[in-house]
């Protein structure tokens, strides 16, 4: 499965690959790849890339009828656009999409990158006319695996005292601690909308789900490596908890923008 690569300023680059329109790799001023990639991945069309940034559309994990995270990550995006630091991908409802969900859609994913920053713009648009069409309700997530060189010396900030919902215990509402959130073990956290949502680490928007397997999922999982889960962590941008509801001739944006800390 080949990849896009798309050149940036000061020595930066992106992968990128048709299939789910996702994001394997950016170089930037402080690693060759900022992005987690299993050595044990898939590289099929149509089967999830574990690592860079899956896209999760209309469905979050397994919360309805269609595949893990649903369609978007495994159908073939096309490339609209193409420029120095830039890329933007398309995706449109389909016989294959239809066959799964029974809605339009116009989907764009937009990626602008320099040597210090990266942005990834998700953008879904309900195309019936205002007047004639329907609503259409989804969850729409950017799955975010960052290398780490050692996941237990990770300090999340941003998101003391936030309310999330715990995967792991059947989404019970938990309180995240008032200090930085450390990964210690298996960890499933989804995040519920914040009135102040503060920068967590790298600028979020929304409610994110902080994911790590830990070492039981992970040796259950066929493409991840049993000790990959010390190098890597999910900060996963998007509307889970609260699924978005699209009126007719909507659009709705989901962005997420990293900025190295230069320290
Ligand atoms: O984002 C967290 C999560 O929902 C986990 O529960 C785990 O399932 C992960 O996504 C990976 O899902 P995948 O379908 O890519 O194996």
């Amino acid at each position: 499965m080949e990849a896009i690569r798309v050149s940036g300023l000061d020595g930066s680059a992106i992968a990128v690959h048709l299939n789910g329109a996702t994001v394997t790799e950016w170089k930037n001023q402080r690693s060759d790849n900022a992005f987690f990639v299993s050595e044990r991945s898939e590289w099929q069309e149509g089967r999830p890339i574990r690592g860079g940034i899956p896209l999760a559309f209309p469905q979050f994990a397994g919360d309805g009828p269609l595949p893990n995270h649903g369609l978007a990550r495994t159908l073939p995006w096309t490339v609209a656009e193409q420029a120095t630091g830039y890329i933007q991908l398309c995706l449109q409802e389909s016989a294959a999409s239809r066959e799964l969900w029974p809605y339009a859609f116009d989907a764009t994913y937009s990626v602008t990158f320099n040597a210090s920053s990266f942005s990834s713009v998700l953008e879904i648009t309900n195309p019936h006319a205002r007047a004639a069409g329907s609503a259409m309700q989804f969850q729409a997530l950017q799955h975010t695996y960052y290398q780490l060189d050692a996941v237990t010396t990770l300090q999340l900030s941003g998101l003391e005292g936030r309310t999330f919902l715990d995967k792991l215990t059947g989404k019970s509402p938990k309180q995240a601690p008032m200090t930085p959130l450390t990964i210690q073990a298996e960890t499933d956290a989804i995040f519920v909308p914040s009135q102040n949502p503060r920068p967590v680490l790298l600028q979020l928007e929304g409610a994110p789900v902080i994911w790590n397997p830990w070492i039981a999922k992970s040796a259950a999982m066929a493409d991840f490596g049993d000790e990959e889960y010390q190098h890597m962590v999910c900060i996963e941008p998007g509307c889970v908890s609260q699924p978005v509801t699209l009126e007719p001739g909507a659009t709705f944006r989901l962005e997420q923008h990293i900025t190295l800390l230069v320290c």
